[in-house]
């Protein structure tokens, strides 16, 4: 078979004080961590679309970069060639999972049997390379937003027509996701949103949203498919206004329509970041919601107010998810997806092993420190004492709902003034620093 990225080894872990840039500092992967391996942990993911569909095209100017595998006039020869390339990258990077789109792996053809079609080909490719490594299925999705069909959205589109169309790809792609052993799928809201409510029935394009999704959870019954529905919340871009815009707004939307028990939330970190929240905070509420999912990893900036999917490098951002993933018990059955793509000017094959290693290094260091800030509990332990007077008898009395108005009144009256307590914030802070430098 051909070999698109020579000179490249299978990615080894040399340890902290290696100077080799092609091999991992902290990510081992057999590396035990609180009783499980560091692989088992991290989960990581490649995607499909960013690492061997995108070319460094941007909002002002057009491919920067020219893949070996893109080379053939035939499309569908690209197709097969581009599975090859990413087979051998996984494989070579040490890499378990990969997730796609329905339209990265197999172009559009001039009809919907057509198309289909040629994902059924190049699916038959996929599960066999799937079954000659050691490489699985993390998701599968849906692309209802690159066409122009969908320049109003798939699910919420004002025509009943492109809504038809949409279930219809999200039937393929769920089927096709089942035929490769997905553990989930994924349902990003590509252009589920307005650009002005003077042409849009907001309260009509949820309900709409509603039961596109219902239908998608009656389909995964009927075919046998036993991986985990996803949401993906992302306030803006390419819309105005995206309806899944945070976890908290996902999560009432969930409940609205009666869906909580048939997904859970796939959290990126850089539409967080467009939210004007933390990663940790949309983990975090996912996670107190029991809806924590799986991971887009990847990092914005906060200089550019879109979507830049830079790679994850960020010390604190790894050790603060990685902290949240733990107490959550876990990501299984999800993972950590790299949606993230090499910069514009990052024109070479071996670049997308530099970015990858580098953020499969940051996650497994902040995997082993979020692990010992765990294990040591001082941060639990400075919550619980926070917390303390709720085990106390009053405390207790109001969480059982044994008191109201009246007889806190009577308390406080009777009690005078409360104690007040730091909440130490500073402290907390050094201490992070100090687990980070170790
Ligand atoms: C878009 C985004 C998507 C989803 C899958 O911002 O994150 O790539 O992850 O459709
Ligand atoms: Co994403």
């Amino acid at each position: 078979m051909k070999e698109y990225f020579k000179g490249v080894d299978k990615i080894k872990f040399e340890g902290p004080q290696s100077k080799n840039p092609l091999a991992f500092k902290y990510y081992d992967q057999d590396e035990m961590v609180m009783g499980k391996s560091m692989a088992d942990h991290l989960r990581f993911a490649v995607c499909y679309w960013h690492t061997f569909k995108g070319l460094g095209g941007d909002q002002f100017g057009g491919p920067t970069i020219i893949r070996e595998y893109n080379s053939s006039s035939d499309p569908m020869q690209v197709a097969e060639d581009t599975m090859d390339a990413a087979f051998e990258f996984l494989t070579k990077l040490g890499v378990t999972f990969w997730c796609f789109h329905d339209r990265d792996i197999a172009p559009e053809a001039d009809n919907l049997a057509e198309t289909n079609k040629r994902l059924d080909k190049i699916v038959a490719k996929a599960k066999k390379l799937q079954d000659e490594t050691d490489v699985k299925l993390l998701w599968g999705t849906t692309n209802a937003f690159s066409h122009r069909r969908f320049m109003a959205g798939a699910g919420t589109n004002p025509s009943p027509e492109i809504f038809a169309y949409a279930a219809c790809q999200i039937k393929k792609a769920m089927e096709i996701t089942h035929e490769l052993g997905g553990v989930g799928y994924v349902f990003w809201g590509g252009r589920e949103g307005y650009d002005t409510l003077l042409n849009t029935d907001l309260g009509r394009e949820l309900d709409h949203l509603a039961l596109l999704l219902k239908m998608a959870v009656d389909h995964k019954k009927n075919i046998g498919f036993g991986g985990q529905l996803l949401i993906e919340p992302k306030p803006k871009e390419p819309t105005k206004h995206q309806y899944d815009f945070d976890a908290g707004n996902c999560i009432a939307f969930l409940q609205k329509y009666g869906l909580m028990d048939h997904f859970k939330l796939n959290i990126e970190a850089n539409h967080a970041t467009l939210a004007a929240h933390t990663f940790q905070h949309e983990l975090a509420i996912s996670a107190a919601n029991g809806l924590l999912g799986s991971v887009d990893a990847n990092r914005g900036d906060l200089l550019l107010g879109w979507d830049t999917d830079q790679f994850p490098v960020d010390i604190y951002d790894t050790t603060l998810a990685m902290y949240v993933i733990l107490k959550a018990g876990g990501l299984n059955p999800g993972g950590l997806n790299f949606d993230a793509h090499v910069r514009r000017q990052s024109i070479d094959p071996i670049d997308l092993f530099h970015a990858h290693i580098g953020a499969m290094d940051m996650f497994a260091k902040g995997l082993k420190v979020a692990a010992k800030m765990l294990q040591d509990g001082a941060f639990e332990n400075e919550i619980k004492q926070r917390y303390a007077g709720w085990s106390g008898e009053l405390g207790q009395k109001i969480e059982q709902g044994k008191v109201g108005f009246e007889e806190l009144e009577q308390y406080i009256l009777a009690k005078g003034e409360p104690e007040l307590r730091s909440g130490r914030q500073e402290m907390l802070e050094n201490m992070l620093n100090d687990y980070i430098l170790g």
